[in-house]
């Protein structure tokens, strides 16, 4: 940070002066000026610049300090450690961001040049029409759920496979601040685990002193609850993914359990670009620290234009494996011809990801009805989840809000649920588990890109497929056989307890011999995972306690080598005529194979059993002339595994 300060009298300043800029600029553009105009409201005394890589040190300063002069910097800041390449540069009195826009694009050295958007939280005003109280939190039912509401985002039938959540799932919101002492929310939020409150230094070195919740970019501290009117937006979200649930206290969110990261940057007056950029790259640097298990960034604003600059950090969180839930629009648009960002944008790294960690979100009301003011798109606008009447945390209580807003965190709530459920899986398949396990909804058939909306409990079950190994805290009496593996095969299987209470820590102890998981596999947080590297049958005992009860229990498993390869034969073709009385047999390479077999018969169907060691050929003798020969040929492992030929028997006709 160079020298600017006073960072928020500054963004509450912009929208007075904002207003002068845009007219200034538009009646210049009357003129000769070539210049676009910029359309979307943006801070009017800086702009952001992504430069290129330089070849030197010195060719890097010169092209940056060439441009802080062209357009009279006063001031200027890396747009965050994570971004060196990309500057926020406060403007000059007397150039305006349009001109400055002007004189550097298409620069040497300058990748891009682009005003700060002003954005907003994206809450439509409360109609008095749908704010019903009779119906709180229908957008956590499901059509089985007591009371059911078969357009609600069916989250009731995840808790009642018991999945309500983890608070080792961290999940973050950027957004106002949050009142995280709210009674509803405060064993749900967040605490950085290296940092020391209140001591002014930062003692876990990530750059901000005193990060204990989070951070507010808009006051530069650590203070991310500021008051009622500031904060409402943020603390409603933070809400529906995570308000404490089964407490008899005020609402639930997806989430019982959960870990909230406040990431402030709108203020009332909206929030900078520049400021989000800041926040996305503060929680994906957070992750990379290993200070909090991040599955998902919640974005319910919008506005501005298309920036490279964000889109760059979108992408440095989509490789940190954060999903980044945002909010179609709350305009009635169709965002396929009119793009609303961030929701918009593209993550994936230009194609070289080849999935996208943007999941763009619409409201749907309590009757499966497309919100009306909510923004769609068959392309952009990746699935419906429930926006209006929305009952959730306010600083102080509780209040029913509707907008895309309100929509997008359930569906990062079903994020952060999805890692609950199975820490093993990657952001795009907790993306994919919620994609492709949407409700068909009429009312986004041909205008969402999954045509459907969020149901959180089969995309439970998608989460849980393939992993569920039942190790009860009330029953260890039954060895538990587990699945094989085979050795350089992947293996995870997921083990899940019944019937405990609180978060089970998992251990392997030293028990019945040998007492080892098969080497090339670990435990961790109840899944064992990796790649076998030896063949054999273990049987550790795995210890899982939920802090009350300890429960040791030995498992099974056998993991096998790996069978030879698929491999066809070569040589004499099938159904061959006249071949010699002592034919050469060929073949192609087995993998692993340590011997090949083969037979020859004048009938159909015989064994092999005559070994050429490794030789993949052998040559015939004693046939008989006029005769039709059958033959076949199998590989073996060391470990005595056969594969068959894919060519499966053939035959040929001597002379
Ligand atoms: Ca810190
Ligand atoms: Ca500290
Ligand atoms: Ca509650």
């Amino acid at each position: 940070m160079k020298s600017m300060t006073n960072r928020s009298r500054f963004v509450i300043l912009f929208s007075l002066v904002a207003l002068v800029s845009t007219l200034l600029s538009f009646s210049a553009s009357a003129g000769e000026d070539s210049a676009e105009d910029i359309r979307e409201e943006h801070s009017f005394d800086q702009l952001i610049i992504g430069y290129t890589d330089q070849e030197t040190s010195i060719e890097k300063i010169a092209v940056r300090e060439k441009s802080r002069r062209d357009v009279s910097a006063i001031s200027f800041e890396s747009i965050s450690p994570r971004d060196s390449r990309t500057e926020v540069v406060k403007l000059g009195k007397n150039i305006s961001v349009k001109e400055a826009i002007r004189r550097l694009k298409g620069q040497p050295g300058i990748r891009f040049v682009e005003p700060d958007y002003i954005v907003y939280a994206l809450t439509a005003p409360n109609d008095p029409y749908f704010a019903s109280t009779a119906t709180p939190l229908w957008g956590m039912r499901g059509s089985s759920s007591v009371p059911a509401n078969p357009y609600g985002s069916n989250a009731a039938s995840a808790w009642d496979l018991g999945y309500v959540g983890n608070s080792n799932v961290a999940v973050g919101v950027v957004d106002e601040g949050i009142q995280v002492l709210h009674p509803d929310l405060v064993g749900n939020i967040w605490r950085n685990p290296k940092e020391t409150a209140g001591d002014r230094i930062d003692n876990d070195g990530n750059g901000y002193v005193d990060d204990i919740n989070g951070w507010n970019f808009v006051n530069n501290n650590g203070a991310v609850y500021g008051g009622r009117t500031l904060d409402a937006h943020g603390t409603h979200v933070a809400g529906t993914i995570g308000a404490k649930g089964n407490n008899a206290t005020g609402v639930v969110g997806v989430n019982w359990n959960a870990n909230i990261i406040s990431a402030k940057f709108l203020a009332a007056t909206g929030g900078t670009t520049s400021n989000a950029i800041k926040a996305i790259d503060y929680l994906t640097d957070l992750k990379r620290r290993g200070l909090a298990n991040i599955v998902a960034i919640n974005n319910s604003w919008g506005g501005g234009g298309s920036s490279q600059a964000l889109l760059d950090a979108i992408n440095r969180a989509g490789d940190q494996n954060i999903l980044f839930i945002a909010a179609a629009g709350n305009s009635g648009l169709n965002n396929d011809a009119s793009a609303s960002y961030p929701s918009n944008y593209v993550c994936d790294n230009a194609g070289s990801r080849g999935w996208d960690c943007v999941v763009a979100v619409a409201s749907i009301n309590s009757t499966g009805a497309r919100s009306t003011f909510s923004n769609f798109g068959l392309t952009t606008v990746d699935l419906g989840a429930p926006g209006e009447d929305i009952w959730s945390t306010i600083p102080g209580g509780y209040l029913s809000y509707s907008g895309t807003s309100m929509a997008t965190p359930h569906v990062t709530g079903a994020a952060a649920l999805c890692e609950s459920i199975n820490p093993r899986l990657s952001a795009k398949q907790i993306r994919d588990a919620i994609t492709s396990t949407v409700a068909n909804t009429p009312s986004l058939l041909g205008s969402t890109a999954t045509n459907g909306r969020l149901d959180v409990g089969a995309m439970a079950s998608a989460c849980f497929a393939g992993t569920y190994l039942p190790l009860s805290l009330a029953n260890t009496s039954t060895p538990q056989v587990l699945p094989a593996g085979v050795v350089g095969t992947a293996y995870s299987q997921k083990i899940v307890t019944l019937n405990g209470t609180g978060l089970n820590t998992w251990s392997v102890t030293v028990g019945a011999t040998p007492s080892i998981l098969p080497p090339g596999l670990t435990l961790l947080g109840g899944v064992i995972a990796g790649t076998p590297t030896t063949a054999g049958t273990f049987t550790p005992t795995i210890r899982v306690t939920d802090g009350s009860t300890i429960i040791d229990r030995q498992v099974n498993i056998s993991v096998s080598s790996t069978p030879p390869g698929a491999f066809t034969l070569t040589a004499p073709i099938n159904a061959a005529t006249r071949q010699s009385l002592t034919p050469k047999l060929s073949w192609g390479t087995s993998t692993n194979a340590t011997e090949y077999q083969y037979c020859i018969s004048i009938t159909p169907g015989c064994s092999p059993t005559i070994s050429t060691g490794t030789n993949r050929n052998v040559t015939v003798n004693g046939l008989t002339a006029a005769t039709r020969y059958f033959w076949t040929v199998r590989s073996k492992n060391a470990d005595g595994q056969f594969t068959t030929t894919s060519s499966g028997e053939r035959s040929f006709t001597t002379r």
